[in-house]
This record gives structure tokens, C-alpha cells and sequence, in this order.
């Protein structure tokens, strides 16, 4: 064949392989024998290695082209990736209709009734796909909505998500949201392949999807049998024409080459999800994947716009989520285990069961008022409930089987917290009024040493991939390790020799000598990784201390107020509570952190072994557009908490004040509202409705 046949015909086998795989992966309708494509692909790569010249990044042979990546970079979101609200009831999915059905002005039941589009909700991880003029260039995590990681290489290995848009014409921009999941079949058939080769199986199919993700190298998320489907958009470029309507748009997006839920539906009121709700649990357990849920969308739009956000969550979407699932076992004993900060949390051990297609073995107690309110006690049968990725919990004890002795009286006493600690023998104190008891030991209990390092290597603090629990107990445990910035002196060795240390403890024949030659790649990848994490940023790092009541959203609003560490190390507690969201027992916590000598030294150890930020100019809240601007907040608001319109106004600019005075700018009135809104009438000052604040809120997100 000449250079022209072969260029049409790679041409056609590239055209012919990717309509297969649509056909197969999207359609799920194949065409084609899976060994006729095989034939076909490995024609094409012959003639591709023959023809370098013909080479095209998004050939059907080069979804897995990119070699491992070191770790995932951030990516900011054009549009932030949202969560939904939760429904547990149908009092709740009335709650949400009857919520639009006022502020729509549509009256119900009629034909203005909203109309709702209705689909399954899969159980597996939300991604965004940027295509830039119909090519697949970035995929990424949802992250913390606002940023997420960089998967783009192993998104390219999924089959069931297109590397070009199919039509002509395609978008400059567009941004397809939706769920990587892993179909049952798939999870099955990969778990008897790892059982029969001694290799470890996946938990559950969304831990598999969620951790295939995050695999370093892409050959090994192509091994994953994932799918994708997908279910909202992200950044569209203007010059597109979207259709007026959310289902409208899932079908544009099926022209383009997505796969889109078969069971789409759209529904009228209240009794219309419901219905929904209910024929979609009755398929549940015949579905070829895991749901956890229905979503209902407010079909239009238009009216979507007019419902807005609250915080972080559309007011026009709801998950509606099936019950938890509850099963009985038998409590073997009760425990206690250890937190980062000491915290003391009883739990059980269980005669394993099956939970929502996980085996269960140990349910949490949360603490000592839990067990007094539950009467747990060892041998009894407990009624446990697991609600999507919730750690399982206790419910309740079946009184009714509870083991006696032969002079009737139960077999064991009611349960006490211990008075001293199961890891370091310090006393457990457990303040009167407070919930929690906590071990007085600090460092020098091990559980707390552990738990703090598994926290700041983890991924939204330091990012250290592959420092997971088995090698934070052997760090700790054989004393390679006191204080986090230890972590950056280990070397290869150190972790080569740890580990078999491990486990011939553990009566293993060393894994890495078991190929006959000492391993090291996984030791090094371990060390390349702590070196990366050196360099971070004042949020993560400010996260990655653990510090009592600091969170990421915390950590974040720190490091934007201060910009530097050094001002926030000198800011007394009236300075930390200028900042949005850190109220008196936050600047407390905070302060208190930062006062103890141990802490402060050992941030200079990180600092010391390499640790190190950019400083950023500080963002004050005062900059925002009420910066200067007093508030008052009267009456109550039927979207958001006191709370959090407080912190939302405050990360706006605004000082939220408690009484109208003539200083006061604005007054949000919320229903109920009283003298407060007759002042603010009497003084002229400007007032706003909650709809108002919620558009505003919205603007500014
Ligand atoms: O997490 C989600 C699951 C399913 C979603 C979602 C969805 O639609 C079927 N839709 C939106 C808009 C968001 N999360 C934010």
C-alpha cells in the first residue's frame, strides 16, 4: 500500500474504532465482536508505528499515552463544582417543592406547576471534562468544589467518555459534569482476578472508582473497568445555544458522544418525585450499578436562575437519598481508640456483616454519653446502619436477646470509659459537661503522634501520597519518627528497613525481598513524595497542623486574612476574630496552638527541614464589596442559618452588628422580622428581603 492508502486507512480504522466504542461504552448497544476490535486496534497501531507522521494524541490507541505522574496538579474551576442538599423524607422533597412552588409564584397543582427533571443518583466520584474545540484537554476531581486535582490522564483511559465531541461545529468551550463509577459486573469480575492472584480487592465499587482515579500511573486506572455518566455542564462558551431546559441539554449532550442516565425522567410536584423515587428504589437492586439516591432538578433554566444558591448548594436541585441501610450483629467487645487532638471515641467489634454491600465489623460509639443513652454491652445484639460513605454507627440494642446468667442477671455490667489511656497509660479525663473524654498524654501518645501524622500527610493538608496508616504505625511505632518534621529526613533506607521490619514482625515473608531483589521503587516513590510536599502553601499547611477546630474553610480564611504565617503567630485572639468564621472559641483554640513552645518549635523544624509557602498579600474581608458596610441580620431566613449569613456577609466586607443604630448600612429582614425592621424603617435605612440577599450572596460567590 502507498503512503496515501495508508493515511485513509488509518483514517477509517480510527473512525471505525471510535464508533464501536460508542456504540459499546455509551450505547451500550455493541456492534461488533469484541476480537473484531482487537483485529482492528492492532491494525491500527501497526500502521501508526509505521507512520509516525500520522500520529494523533487522540487516537483510539493512545488512551493510555501519558506516562506516571509524579502527583495531580490543582485545578482551579472555571464554574465551581457544586453539592446537592440532602432529602431523607418526603416530608423534606415536599419541603423543597413547596419552597420553589412559593418563590416561583406558580400556583399547584396547574399547568404552571414547575416542572422537574428526575434521574438516579450514581454512587461514584464527581469529575468536570473541559473540551476545547471538541477535544478532550482536561479532566479534573471536584476537590474542594473550588479546586480539584488534575486526572486528565486517567479520565483519557475511561472508554465511555469521548476524547473528541462528535457533529461538527463543536463548542469553543464547554465543560460536561458528572460521575466516574464503577459498574457491578466490573467490581466483580476485577475482585475474583485479585482474590485468585493475591492481590488486594477493592471495598466497594465507589471506593474503586475514587481510587482508580488516583492512580499515578494511567495503565493501572485502564486496568479499572470504569464508566462515566454524565449529568450538568460547567463553563460553555457564549457562543453557544443552550437548549432551555436541563433534560433538553442531556440529550444535546448524547448527540455529543456522552452517556447520559436511560432513566431520565421529568415529573410535576411533589407526588410526581415521590413516584419516581419509588420506582427507581424498586429497581435498585437490579440495577447494573450502585445509586445511593434520586436527584430531582427544576427543569428550566429560567427558573433555576430565579432559585439561586444557598452556600455551596443549588436551591433548585435535591438528592433524594435512599434510607440507611440496617442489619443486626453481635457486639464482641467495646474499645476505645484514640484521636489526633485525644479524643477518646468508644466503638464496637462486630460479628462481620454485610452493609450496603460492605462487610462491617466495627461500628462507632461516638462517645461515652452514646453508650450510657444505647446500654451497649459485650455480647448483645446491636442494630447498625451504614448511610453512604458514614462509618457505621450503632442505632439501637435488641434488649429482647441480651445474654444472662443462670441467676438472670445480664452477663456484663453497663460499659465505663476507661480512666487511662489503651496506647500510653495517661490518665483519660473526661471534663464535666463536655461530650468527649480525652487522653492527657498529647505527644507522647503514640495514637495521638500517629493519627497527627496521618493527618498532615493526607491528601487536602500535605498531599504525601502513599504515607498511609501501615507506614505511620511502624514510623511511630519503631521510632523513626517523633515529630512531623522528622518525616523529611527518612530516607530509602529508612523506609526499606522499617518495612521489613514490619513485616517479619507480622510473620511475613518481607514483601520486599520477595522477588528475590530488595524493591525500593515504592520507597523511593515514598521519599520523591515527602520532598514534593515541601513545597506548599500557607492554607495547607496552616490545615496540615491539626490544629483543634481548624478546618480547611478555616485554614483557608487564615491564610487569605494574614497572608504570612508570622502575623498570624503574633495576632492575640480580638485579631484572629476579625477573621470570617473564626468566632471567641476558634480565636481560643487558635491562639492557645500558637502560644505552645512544642508547636512553635515545631513549625521551625519544618521550616528548617525545607517546608516553605508563598506569602501572599492579606485579603481582607474589608475589601469585599460591603467592605466598611454595617449589617444587621433581623427576623428569621428560611435558607441559610444566623450563622452562616453572618460569616457570608462578613467574607463580603460587611461588619455584622446586632442593633440598628444610624451606622447601620443595610438590614436584612427575613419573615417575623419586629422593631428592629420598624427602626430601620423609621431611620430610612435600606432593607432587604431574603430572596434579595440569597441574589446578592450569589453574585458575589
Ligand atoms: O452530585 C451530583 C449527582 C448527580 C450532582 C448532580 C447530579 O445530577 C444528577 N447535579 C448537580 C447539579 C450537582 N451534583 C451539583
Amino acid at each position: 500500500m502507498n503512503e496515501n492508502a495508508d493515511a485513509a486507512r488509518v483514517a477509517a480504522l480510527r473512525q471505525q474504532l471510535r464508533e464501536a466504542s460508542h456504540r459499546y461504552h455509551v450505547l451500550d448497544d455493541p456492534t461488533i465482536p469484541d476480537s473484531e476490535y482487537d483485529a482492528l486496534l492492532r491494525e491500527l497501531e501497526a500502521l501508526e508505528a509505521a507512520h509516525p507522521e500520522l500520529a494523533d494524541p487522540d487516537s483510539p490507541t493512545r488512551r493510555v499515552g501519558a506516562p506516571p505522574s509524579g502527583r495531580f496538579e490543582p485545578v482551579e474551576h472555571a464554574i465551581p463544582m457544586l453539592s446537592l442538599g440532602n432529602a431523607f423524607s418526603a416530608a423534606e422533597v415536599e419541603d423543597f417543592v413547596a419552597r420553589i412552588v412559593k418563590e416561583l409564584g406558580t400556583a399547584e397543582p396547574g399547568p404552571a406547576e414547575p416542572v422537574f427533571s428526575t434521574e438516579p443518583k450514581f454512587d461514584g466520584l464527581a469529575i468536570s471534562l473541559r473540551y476545547e474545540h471538541g477535544r478532550f484537554v482536561l479532566g479534573a476531581t471536584r476537590g474542594d468544589g473550588t479546586t480539584g486535582e488534575n486526572v486528565t490522564a486517567n479520565l483519557r483511559t475511561i472508554k465511555a467518555i469521548p476524547l473528541r465531541l462528535r457533529g461538527e461545529n463543536p463548542p469553543a468551550v464547554l465543560e460536561v459534569r458528572g460521575e466516574v463509577y464503577m459498574p457491578l459486573a466490573g467490581f466483580e469480575k476485577y475482585n475474583a482476578h485479585a482474590l485468585a492472584h493475591d492481590e488486594k480487592p477493592l471495598a466497594n465499587p465507589r471506593n474503586g472508582a475514587a481510587g482508580s482515579l488516583r492512580q499515578l500511573d494511567p495503565a493501572v486506572t485502564a486496568r479499572r473497568p470504569l464508566a462515566f455518566y454524565a449529568y450538568a455542564l460547567g463553563e460553555v462558551s457564549p457562543e453557544v445555544t443552550l437548549p432551555p431546559t436541563h433534560s433538553q441539554t442531556l440529550q444535546w449532550l448524547r448527540t455529543l458522544g456522552f452517556p447520559v442516565s436511560n432513566r431520565v425522567e421529568t415529573a410535576r410536584g411533589a407526588s410526581g418525585l415521590l413516584d419516581y423515587f419509588a420506582r427507581i428504589g424498586a429497581q435498585r437492586e437490579r440495577l447494573p450499578f450502585d445509586i445511593d439516591g434520586v436527584v430531582y432538578k427544576l427543569d428550566r433554566y429560567d427558573q433555576q436562575r430565579v432559585m439561586g444558591f444557598v452556600a455551596r448548594a443549588p436551591r433548585w436541585a435535591i438528592a433524594h437519598k435512599f434510607p440507611a441501610q440496617e442489619v443486626a450483629t453481635t457486639v464482641e467487645s467495646i474499645e476505645v481508640s484514640v484521636g489526633r487532638t485525644g479524643a477518646v471515641t468508644p466503638w464496637v467489634q462486630m460479628a462481620p456483616v454485610q452493609v450496603g454491600g460492605v462487610t462491617v465489623s466495627r461500628a462507632t460509639l461516638h462517645n461515652a454519653d452514646q453508650v450510657a443513652r444505647l446500654d451497649v454491652r459485650p455480647g448483645d445484639t446491636v442494630i447498625i446502619r451504614r448511610a453512604g460513605d458514614v462509618i457505621p454507627e450503632v442505632v439501637r440494642v435488641n434488649l429482647e436477646l441480651r445474654p444472662h446468667d443462670a441467676h438472670g442477671r445480664p452477663r456484663h455490667h453497663a460499659w465505663r470509659m476507661p480512666r487511662h489511656c489503651p496506647e500510653c497509660d495517661s490518665a483519660i479525663e473526661h471534663i464535666d459537661g463536655e461530650v468527649i473524654a480525652r487522653c492527657t498524654g498529647g505527644l507522647v501518645c503514640p495514637a495521638q503522634r500517629k493519627q497527627s501524622l496521618l493527618h498532615f500527610g493526607s491528601r487536602r493538608a500535605m498531599d504525601i501520597d502513599g504515607l498511609g496508616e501501615r507506614f505511620v504505625d511502624a514510623l511511630v511505632e519503631y521510632g523513626y519518627v517523633h515529630g512531623i518534621a522528622d518525616l523529611y529526613r527518612l530516607t530509602v533506607e529508612d523506609f526499606v528497613a522499617m518495612k521489613q521490619r514490619a513485616d517479619e514482625a507480622a510473620g511475613e515473608v518481607p514483601e520486599t525481598v520477595k522477588a528475590g531483589k530488595i524493591a525500593t521503587k515504592w520507597a523511593e516513590n515514598l521519599v520523591a513524595a515527602i520532598a514534593a510536599s515541601r513545597s506548599t502553601t500557607l492554607e495547607r499547611l496552616l490545615f496540615a497542623l491539626g490544629i483543634r477546630e481548624v478546618g480547611e474553610a478555616t485554614a483557608k480564611a487564615l491564610a487569605r486574612h494574614f497572608g504570612a504565617l508570622q502575623p498570624l503567630l503574633d495576632a492575640d485572639e480580638a485579631a484572629l476574630q476579625q477573621v470570617p468564621d473564626v468566632g471567641p472559641v476558634v480565636a481560643t483554640r487558635i491562639a492557645h496552638f500558637f502560644a505552645e513552645p512544642h508547636n512553635r518549635a515545631a513549625i521551625a523544624a519544618l521550616r528548617e527541614a525545607g517546608v516553605h509557602w508563598p506569602e501572599v498579600a492579606p485579603q481582607r474581608a474589608q475589601e469585599g464589596p460591603l467592605a466598611g458596610k454595617t449589617v444587621v441580620l433581623t427576623g428569621a431566613l428560611a435558607a441559610l442559618t444566623r450563622d452562616e449569613a453572618k460569616a457570608r456577609l462578613e467574607a463580603l466586607g460587611a461588619k455584622v452588628a446586632g442593633s440598628v443604630s444610624k451606622k447601620t448600612a443595610l438590614v436584612i429582614a427575613g419573615s417575623d422580622a419586629g422593631s428592629k425592621l420598624d427602626k430601620a424603617r423609621e431611620l430610612g435605612i435600606e432593607v432587604w428581603d431574603e430572596a434579595r440577599l440569597l441574589a446578592f450572596l450569589a453574585d458575589h460567590a
